[in-house]
């Protein structure tokens, strides 16, 4: 993978060219938008991804490349886009994270239309709020373990800040990855899926360019875990990270980790400095994942020998280490409380569960009706004996509450993982009319009934 197809790696000075150049219409927009070449354009395709050589599958890419291009906007800075659909299934593209319009936010169960196979789409959006963003797939794979998100249709998007970070020199995006899925009975009778391989931008460890570093470099990570349904836990061998934003929004309190926790879905930025010479593996910490493939090279300059990883001895992670506490909640509008209970209904030995919000699964699930102005409280309890990343479309929520916690606030995110038995409450602003999907992320789960729309009056 060549810079100039996937540029994941990028110095500010890489940088500034590429946006006076090539980037320009991508980054600053056009006079006319109407006719003339889009700002965006992507080309869903099959693809052979080779996360080793040993390792080659079909699987279906954005611009045949995984992850898909690295897309930079100006908030606000309307973009057009263009979608072909070259495979032999409706599809769907999905921005992440952004406040956009029912029509083209990227589900159909919002009311987005689908791209029948072979059609080409345009449509214009306004990138809102800045922070990392991202865009993937929004189908329905069901038995089908290579479709949707099992797939390789997932890239990043960088809605560039208005204040600029600034305080670093480099910037690397990553993401993380689970291929090859099939679904294995547990103990209990359940399905779950179960991976063969597992990359980092689409390499298995070892596989990929090192990346280059030198000492004394601070360099931003973007981490994105883009797995169909597995959570991540990923460290840097002599190295720690310092936590700035969660879902691409800063958070109130960064904070040094010798671990990253990334539920599919959700992304970390965080500030690395490149202060301990040698040949580094940054990877996922339990070694089965580790051995499947989630690991990357960091080469410092002049170093030599073989790649080192540690494990770290500092295996936390928790919501609350980056928010304030409650004492310091100021006085705002009251929320209106939306409870939303979880649950699955067993459906026999070896088949998959059916997930519930409610009592109900999807398309028989609730559509509570928000009224535009009114902030809401969610309050998310978890019977099952699953962790679920939910997620919740066109809007970014703050996480008040995790595992019965005191009160939390100013950690903005738009995916929340709630822990089996337990509770988290969300607030959100209802400031986005139109229909509005409710989510969890895993695949399966969703494909088994774990969505929800919420209605505007
Ligand atoms: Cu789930």
């Amino acid at each position: 993978m060549t810079n100039q197809r996937c540029p994941l790696m990028l110095t500010r000075r890489r940088f500034a060219q590429l946006s006076g150049i090539a980037a320009g219409s991508v980054l600053m927009g056009t006079a006319s938008r109407a006719a003339g070449p889009p700002d965006v354009k992507l080309e869903i395709a099959p693809y052979t991804l080779e996360a080793s050589p040993k390792h080659r599958f079909r699987t279906i890419a954005y611009n045949g490349q995984v992850p898909g291009p690295l897309l930079r906007m100006r908030p606000g800075q309307e973009q057009t886009v263009e979608v072909r659909n070259l495979t032999d299934n409706p599809e769907v593209v999905h921005w992440h994270g952004l406040f956009l319009p029912s029509e083209i936010d990227g589900a159909m169960e919002e009311g987005t239309p689908m791209i029948p196979p072979g059609a080409t789409t345009r449509y214009s959006l306004k990138p809102d709020p800045p922070g990392f963003r991202w865009f993937h797939t929004h189908t329905f794979a069901g038995k089908d373990m290579g479709k949707a998100q099992y797939g390789g249709q997932h890239g990043f998007l960088m809605i560039e800040p208005r204040e600029n970070a600034g305080d670093y020199d480099r910037e690397v995006f990553l993401g993380l990855h689970d291929w090859e899925g099939r679904m294995a009975g547990s103990d209990d009778g359940s399905m779950s899926p179960v991976y063969e391989v597992s990359t980092i931008n689409g390499k298995m460890l070892g596989f990929g360019d090192p990346i280059p570093v030198k000492q004394g470099e601070r360099v931003l990570m973007h981490v994105l875990n883009s797995s169909p349904t597995e959570v991540h836990w990923i460290a840097f061998a002599g190295h720690s990270f310092y936590v700035i934003a969660l879902d691409g929004n800063p958070v109130p309190q960064p904070k040094k980790v010798q671990m990253l926790r990334l539920s599919p879905a959700e992304r970390v930025c965080a500030i690395v400095e490149m202060n301990a010479p040698g040949i580094w593996v940054l990877g996922e910490v339990r070694k089965h994942v580790q051995a499947a493939g989630m690991g990357l090279v960091f080469e410092y300059a002049g170093a030599t020998g073989k790649p080192v990883w540690t494990q770290p001895d500092d295996l936390i992670w928790d919501y609350r280490q980056f928010a304030l506490s409650a004492e310091m909640t100021q006085n705002r509008a009251e929320a209106t409380r939306v409870d939303l209970v979880f649950d699955s209904k067993f459906q026999g030995h070896g088949n998959e569960e059916l997930w519930r919000i409610n009592g109900k699964s999807y398309p028989q699930t609730d559509e509570p009706i928000l009224k535009a102005g009114q902030r809401y409280r969610l309050v998310l309890k978890n019977l099952s004996a699953d962790d679920h990343p939910i997620h919740l479309h066109r809007h970014s929520f703050e996480v008040r509450r995790v595992d019965d916690s005191p009160e939390l606030q100013g950690l903005k995110k738009d995916v929340v993982l709630v822990h089996a038995k337990s509770t988290a409450e969300v607030e959100f602003l209802a400031d986005n009319p139109g229909r509005t999907l409710f989510h969890c992320h895993q695949q399966d789960h969703m494909d088994r009934g774990f969505m929800m729309v919420f209605r505007y009056a």
